[in-house]
């Protein structure tokens, strides 16, 4: 099922968007947790980590370059910046289209909070 973020991708909803290609758009998270906070999407549908498979392995890779290049463009690059991939409910990811969080512009902290 199409997701908000397909809508994005095809320009039915607006969005702040960062970098676009033929496999993937990049646009500003509407709750930033961070100065820099760029959700990097594929245009295909994939839901989760779990739903990738081998043919999908040039198109991750392809998301990793785009966020080098957008990191780099945000003026993060050096100062560093962190990546990240929700996968279903104990990673609470909310939205079923696969994406990698980019957040920088700030000390980030530590991985995860501490219990
Ligand atoms: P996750 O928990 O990894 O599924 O994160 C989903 C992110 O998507 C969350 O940080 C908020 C963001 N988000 C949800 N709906 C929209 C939207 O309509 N526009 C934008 N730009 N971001 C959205």
């Amino acid at each position: 099922m199409a997701t908000i973020f397909t809508r994005i991708i095809k320009g039915e909803i607006p969005s702040d968007i960062v970098y676009r290609d033929e496999q993937v758009t990049a646009f500003r998270d509407i709750e930033p947790q961070a100065p820099t906070h760029v959700l990097i999407v594929p245009n295909k549908e994939i839901a989760t980590v779990n739903d990738v498979t081998p043919e999908d392995e040039q198109l991750v890779g392809h998301m990793f370059t785009v966020a080098r290049l957008i990191a780099e463009n945000e003026g993060v690059a050096e100062s560093g910046y962190r990546l990240l991939v929700n996968c279903n409910r104990d990673a609470n990811q909310e939205v079923f289209h696969l994406h990698m969080h980019l957040f920088g512009g700030r000390q980030l902290g530590p991985m995860l909070a501490r219990r």
